[in-house]
């Protein structure tokens, strides 16, 4: 017998579009398209931020304990439940491959077919073999993902195909539920919310979310949103487009963000800002996540924290105390080839203990 997701047992959390319905634009007719994404962990800092001058009260956001691996669960949940409530056959999304792997994923469990064009050769083997198992049509494309979203939005414009990247409303609706969360979890919106910016979608709903709860009365305030571009990658920061844009963090490797202006107001409207953090600062942040803090994350996860590090050492939180909420988007596991290039090689020895003993210095 097939397993009623919405009605678990007591106290399992639901996924986001049954535990916020009356936030989302559903109805009980909506079907529950979920594999229970959402309820992630809000963890404090316990290293990197008791390490930075001032006094910052640092959490992470983490992410990667959705069901693929990523923030985008939140938003695919409602894109596909709302896809298969409108009677749609097939999706069709463009994606440095965290939104494919989970098209793909929901799609699979709506019943519905899912197409993704990948930019050939820079999406990560983790995500890639997500679109693959999930049963996804792959069409690796000889082009940027900039390319592959302008060949969506012809499609999907002309064909019967609902497009589920982060253009589609529905998306953002799901993954303003995050906001609420970190709401949910503090009893108040933090001082400052710091994430990695792409397409610009998730910034933009965070900023969606805040706003919900503080007109609806639930926080008596909102962050400051902190978006941070890879230097190869960010268009908004330099104000016009990145024709080739370049990083190691291939999550954000996007040259014209799909909700640029969206996010452009949330950054002003909180008074915040977007910057720009290095592929080695990125990588520095990722490995510090892991060795100290015990998170594994997907390089472009880290921009978040490495901006945060950046603005800590120029004394842009001054002294006075702050909070600080750094979402960490996508699991490590995403792209292992990076951690184990990073690091050195494992030692190898004989299967012998005074060998061992002796390498170890015991
Ligand atoms: C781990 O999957 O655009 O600024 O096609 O995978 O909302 O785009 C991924 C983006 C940050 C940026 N961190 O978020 C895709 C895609 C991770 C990501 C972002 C992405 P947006």
């Amino acid at each position: 017998m097939a397993r009623n997701l919405t009605v678990g047992p007591a106290g399992q959390w639901r996924g986001v579009i049954e535990e916020y319905k009356d936030l989302l634009p559903v109805s009980d007719k909506t079907p529950r398209v979920t594999l229970l994404e959402g309820d992630t962990p809000l963890i404090t800092s316990q290293s990197i931020g008791p390490g930075l001058p001032g006094t910052i009260k640092l959490y992470f956001k983490y992410e990667g304990t959705n069901p693929t691996g990523s923030f985008k669960d939140r938003g695919m949940t409602m894109a596909v439940a709302k896809a298969k409530e409108e009677g749609a056959q097939m999706t069709m999304c463009a994606s440095t491959g965290n939104t494919s792997a989970a098209a793909a994923a929901y799609s699979a469990a709506a019943g519905l077919r899912s197409v993704v064009l990948i930019p050939d050769g820079y999406v990560a083997l983790g995500k890639l073999s997500q679109a693959l198992i999930h049963g996804a049509r792959v069409i690796q494309v000889a082009g940027n993902f900039d390319d592959c979203l302008d060949l969506v939005r012809e499609i999907t414009d002309n064909y019967p195909v609902t497009l589920v990247n982060s253009l589609n409303p529905y998306r953002l609706e799901g993954q303003k539920t995050a906001a609420f969360e970190v709401c949910d979890a503090l009893g108040h919106a933090p001082d400052f919310h710091a994430l990695p910016v792409g397409n610009a979608g998730n910034i933009t709903a965070y900023w969606w979310g805040y706003c919900e709860y503080y007109e609806k009365g639930l926080v008596d305030s909102r962050p400051r949103m902190l978006g941070f571009q890879a230097e190869g990658a960010a268009p908004m920061v330099h104000g016009e487009p990145v024709a080739n844009p370049e990083t190691i963090a291939t999550a954000i490797r996007i040259g014209n963000p799909a909700r640029w202006s969206d996010a452009a107001e949330a950054v002003e409207e909180s008074h915040g800002l977007i910057q720009i953090v290095t592929d080695e600062e990125i990588l520095a942040a990722y490995s510090e996540l892991a060795s100290t803090e015990g998170i594994f994350v997907e390089p472009a996860s880290a921009a978040g924290v490495a901006g945060v590090k950046k603005l800590a050492q120029q004394g842009f939180f001054a002294d006075e105390s702050v909070t600080v909420v750094c979402t960490l988007t996508g699991h490590g596991l995403k792209d292992p080839d990076r951690a184990v290039d990073i690091v050195p090689e494992p030692d190898k020895a004989p299967p012998d203990l005074q060998t061992i003993v002796q390498m170890l210095g015991l």
